[in-house]
């Protein structure tokens, strides 16, 4: 029996992004999604066993149990352990802020509580595992960069390119608190009340499509351009909810703006954003430097974290 198992994990962030469920239940997504694991943003989760319950504590805070029976249950099933899991997760950035740290969070939660159990998965069955707890989970429990495609039950890896190598983030933090409405409520109310949200589905296939040929090609140029219609099109079926979803603040509007300004003087740098206020620029290692330092003359800026494409999740056995 093994005595503890300690998972490190990325977030996944989406430059197409999942936004809407096929199956509620089964948290199966309506749409494919493209995207990468990050390398320096983390998630560091330990697995103890627990005899009577189920236990997170998530950066010194005891959760409530509602978010991760159904992940927890379908665990136990998949690892036939008699026993429960008691587990204590921190991130190294702000959690549940529009930052993915579900993504990094269920996928260490999977990988930690599989090798706890003694069990060795395949990487596309801890991804379904992972997806249980939250869809872009499914696309962490791997490196680089993966694909989760629409109904899907896991994610899977593409090769990276030399060029992908290059990649760079720049997480700009407008607000570090947590968001008031979590990502799966508002993913659903765009779905039940957007009147744009059939749209978006069809619409986002293409665009899915359209980024993996880019993808192949090499093309960060048009890969920037569809990630931009990607984050932008899925406001919209947020901006057109009943009640309305705004995530953004003035200062997101400011980085999103400041962004087509040093497109426009030539810079690789295209922004997109997820369900919360902070912006994450794509830009190239060349070009991060000068990211950075024009990002530095705003006001209101938090936090700011440079990032590149990650080789995926570590674990430790003890
Ligand atoms: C993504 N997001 O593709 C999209 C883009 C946010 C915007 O996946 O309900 O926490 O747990 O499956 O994965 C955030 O939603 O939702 C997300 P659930 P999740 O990264």
């Amino acid at each position: 029996m093994k005595h503890r198992a300690v998972a490190e994990v990325s977030p996944s962030l989406a430059l197409i992004k999942y936004w809407g469920k096929k199956n509620r239940k089964k948290n199966i997504p309506a749409t494919s999604s493209l995207a990468f694991s990050l390398n320096v943003l983390k998630t560091i989760t330990e697995v103890e066993v627990s005899e009577r319950i189920d236990t997170v504590n998530l950066n010194g805070e005891n959760q409530g149990p509602a978010r991760y029976q159904i992940f927890f249950d379908n665990i136990r099933k998949q690892t036939q352990a008699g026993h429960h899991f008691c587990c204590t997760t921190s991130n190294n950035f702000p959690t549940g802020a529009g930052l993915a740290s579900s993504a990094s969070g269920f996928a260490a939660l999977a990988i930690a509580c599989c090798a706890l159990a003694g069990r060795e998965f395949p990487a596309a069955k801890l991804s379904a595992m992972a997806r249980v707890g939250s869809a872009s989970a499914a696309r962490a429990v791997f490196g680089g960069v993966t694909v989760l495609k629409r109904g899907a039950l896991h994610a899977e890896a593409l090769e990276v390119f030399g060029i992908w190598k290059e990649l760079r983030i720049i997480a700009v933090c407008t607000d570090a608190g947590p968001k008031a409405v979590s990502s799966r409520e508002a993913m659903e109310r765009s779905r039940l009340t957007s009147p744009y949200y059939r749209s978006w589905l069809a619409d986002s296939e293409k665009l899915f499509r359209e980024a993996l040929r880019a993808w192949y090609r090499e093309d960060l140029e048009a890969l920037g351009e569809l990630a931009r219609e990607s984050y932008l099109r899925m406001f919209a079926t947020m901006f057109s909810a009943r009640p309305p979803l705004i995530y953004w603040l003035p200062q997101s509007l400011e980085v999103i703006r400041l962004c087509a300004e040093l497109r426009a003087r030539g810079l690789p740098v295209w922004e997109t954003m997820d369900a919360g206020p902070q912006v994450k620029i794509l830009t190239d290692s060349a070009h991060a430097g000068d990211v950075r330092a024009a990002i530095g003359q705003l006001s209101g800026i938090s936090a700011l974290f440079e990032d590149k494409i990650g080789n995926g999740p570590v674990l430790r056995v003890e």
